[in-house]
């Protein structure tokens, strides 16, 4: 089905893959195709958080009050450039509720990273980030799990009734990895964009920490064997 947007959207329930094609032309509607790099972001958190509303906001700058519950996962493609590199980000929006379970699960393998959605009107959903955190690492296979590029949106920012405290949400991130956070608005699109754009940044920034991290190893170990090489060496 071609949505409306511009952009085909793809549904998956179990084994059940409804709709094809995807492909989103950039702001200035050149075919970006092969010339960018796929990463997969999946988009966690509660259900009726927002994150349907978000990743159709991101995608297609629209936003609709009468939102369905997902069943099962969602995709939309859209191309990005970042520090001028292209991009098609594949957003994976899943199903919060504790029902979709075993629908949303196999979905989570092979994202390079994830966005942990709360809202600032609903107490519970920031609780449960941690639980989507560990599902994630856990369905994912990820076992450097603070080394992975997590954001955190805490959405619905345009609300009078905000329950979460700032400094709550502020001591949670520091507490895993130093996750950025952005508190977002699907409605109004406050911060929708940049806390997208911050996964491709988060994802650059922990991929140059780790290969300068393993440079270093690598230059530790050289010298550690060349100094173990003089010291057992028969010919001196
Ligand atoms: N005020 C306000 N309402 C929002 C915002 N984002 C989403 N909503 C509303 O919140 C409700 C739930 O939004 P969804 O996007 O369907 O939530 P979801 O996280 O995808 O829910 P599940 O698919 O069940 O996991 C809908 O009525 C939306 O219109 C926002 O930023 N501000
Ligand atoms: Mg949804």
């Amino acid at each position: 089905m071609r949505g409306d947007s511009g952009c085909d959207r793809v549904g998956v329930m179990g084994n059940l893959q409804f709709i094809g094609l995807l492909n989103w032309s950039s702001e200035n509607g050149e075919d970006m195709s092969g010339k960018s790099k796929l990463l997969k972001v999946v988009l966690l958190g509660d259900g009726g958080v927002g994150k349907s509303s978000l990743m159709n906001r991101f995608v297609s700058g629209k936003f609709d009050v009468q939102s369905f519950h997902t069943i099962g996962v969602e995709f939309l493609n859209k191309d990005v450039s970042v520090d001028g590199d292209n991009y098609t980000m594949q957003i994976w929006d899943t199903a919060g509720q504790e029902r979709f379970k075993s629908l949303r699960t196999p979905f989570y393998r092979g994202a390079d990273c994830c966005l942990l959605t709360y809202a600032v009107d609903d107490i519970q959903s920031f609780k449960n980030l941690s639980m989507w955190k560990k599902e994630f690492l856990y369905f994912a296979d990820i076992q450097d799990g603070m080394n992975f590029p997590f954001v955190i949106l805490g959405n619905k920012c345009d609300v009078q009734n905000k329950v979460v405290n700032d400094s709550d949400i502020q001591e949670w991130c520091r507490l895993n990895g130093n996750a950025p956070l952005f508190l977002t608005s699907a409605k109004d699109a406050t911060n929708v964009e940049k806390a997208f754009i911050a996964a491709v940044l988060r994802l650059k920034e922990l991929e140059d920490f780790i290969e300068t991290r393993q440079t270093n190893a690598d230059t530790v170990d050289l010298k550690k064997k060349a100094k173990m090489t003089n010291n057992n060496s028969c010919c001196n």
